[in-house]
């Protein structure tokens, strides 16, 4: 590792495929003032501007120490003079008042909670926004809006899904679908992977990746899973999209698209014990809480790139895939990697291998909480 002129200090990486970013941040009063001013750009549609926030909140994140002026952040990368601005402010002040502004905005307020629903994104929530609207009892209430069914399962099930889901309740629903799934034979692998992969004790959903042995055998597998936890009572909402992959590809470097591999994106029913005695408050009506779950199903030689591409965090992919292009002229996304000079597909049956063609150190899945 090379070291900062003068010091002796590590130099850190541009890329967060290059840097090992646990979830023990030492600098989140700074790295949440950055995300606030990302979330508000993405909001005005400031694709850049947004980068350079969550690209700086993402190097803070590496680091083992906290800063505490900003002449500690001399030499760090991909500060602009914006996220400088802000961290200096709050070194000084305390807070930002930039960003103080921002959390007290009615808009950003707004377009916060509507996009906190399933289904709805930034652009769908200035819609109702330049409506006039700003509570979601509002766009219940408005018969003029139409909403798609994703949407309508995200307002039905919104108290429930809208809190984080627990390590205890990802691991519950690990064995629900592996028990779903159990029904297609015994070849099946199931794989925990997103946010709870990287060791985080609450996420937003539960992200598993399935395959089967046999590449190619693995199209019935999502519909008879889907078939079964319907049958046992347990799905309340299901989007499945069938596959698009297609092997002669190019692999994209952008990252907004999703990718085509077959997948779900669910809303099952978790079963609540009801313990005597510990409930508290007014008694619950129901033993079960909606729990939003993600399944993705790759052929078996495209799983390592899956794996690699759903276990995030979303810098972090975005950061390999730039790092891939720019620095090794090759292609990489969550279905392959393609080296442009030698005209190829580089194959891998682990994230190490993957690791390996791009002559990166692996970071492990703990370590890639960019
Ligand atoms: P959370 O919020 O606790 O569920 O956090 P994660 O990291 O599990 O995030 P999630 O569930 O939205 O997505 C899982 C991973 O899938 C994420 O870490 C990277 C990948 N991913 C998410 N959104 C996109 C996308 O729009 N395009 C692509 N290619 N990958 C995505
Ligand atoms: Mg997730």
């Amino acid at each position: 590792q090379t070291s900062l002129p003068g010091t002796s200090l590590p130099a850190v990486s541009q890329y967060a495929c290059q840097r090992r970013t646990t979830l023990d941040n030492h600098n989140k009063l700074l790295t949440d003032a950055l995300e606030v001013l990302a979330e508000n750009c993405e909001f005005n549609d400031s694709k850049g501007p947004c980068l350079g926030f969550r690209r700086a909140a993402s190097v803070l994140k590496s680091l083992t120490t906290a800063l505490s002026c900003l002449q500690d952040a001399v030499g760090l990368p991909c500060l602009g003079d914006e996220s400088k601005n802000v961290i200096e402010e709050i070194f000084v002040c305390g807070s930002s008042s930039r960003v103080e502004d921002i959390l007290a905005d009615e808009r950003y307020q707004t377009l916060k909670l509507f996009t906190s629903v399933f289904g709805v994104g930034p652009k769908t929530a200035e819609k109702w926004y330049r409506r006039g609207l700003r509570s979601l009892e509002e766009i219940c209430a408005d018969s003029s809006i139409h909403l798609n069914r994703m949407q309508e399962a995200g307002f039905l099930y919104y108290e429930d899904i809208s809190k984080p889901v627990t390590v205890a309740e990802a691991k519950a629903m690990d064995c629900i679908i592996k028990e779903a799934a159990s029904c297609f034979g015994s070849g099946v692998t199931i794989n925990l992977t997103g946010g709870f992969r990287r060791g985080k004790t609450f996420g937003h959903d539960v992200d598993f990746i399935l395959t089967v042995p046999e590449p190619g055998k693995e199209d019935g597998l999502l519909p008879m899973v889907i078939g079964r936890l319907r049958s046992q009572g347990l799905l309340l909402f299901s989007d499945f999209q069938e596959s698009t992959f297609d092997l002669n590809k190019m692999p994209s470097h952008r990252f907004e698209a999703m990718d085509h591999f077959q997948k779900c994106f669910l809303i099952l029913k978790l079963r609540t014990a009801l313990e005597e005695g510990k409930q508290r408050g007014p008694t619950r009506r129901r033993d079960w809480k909606a729990v939003r779950v993600d399944l993705v199903v790759p052929p078996v030689d495209r799983y390592a790139f899956c794996l690699l591409g759903w276990s995030g965090s979303t810098q972090f992919e975005r950061d390999l895939r730039r790092f891939a292009r720019l620095e090794r002229g090759m292609l990489l996304d969550n279905h392959g990697l393609y080296d442009k000079a030698a005209n190829t597909f580089l194959p891998a049956k682990t994230e190490e291998d993957i690791f390996a063609h791009l002559g990166l150190d692996y970071i492990e899945p703990w370590q890639r909480n960019a």
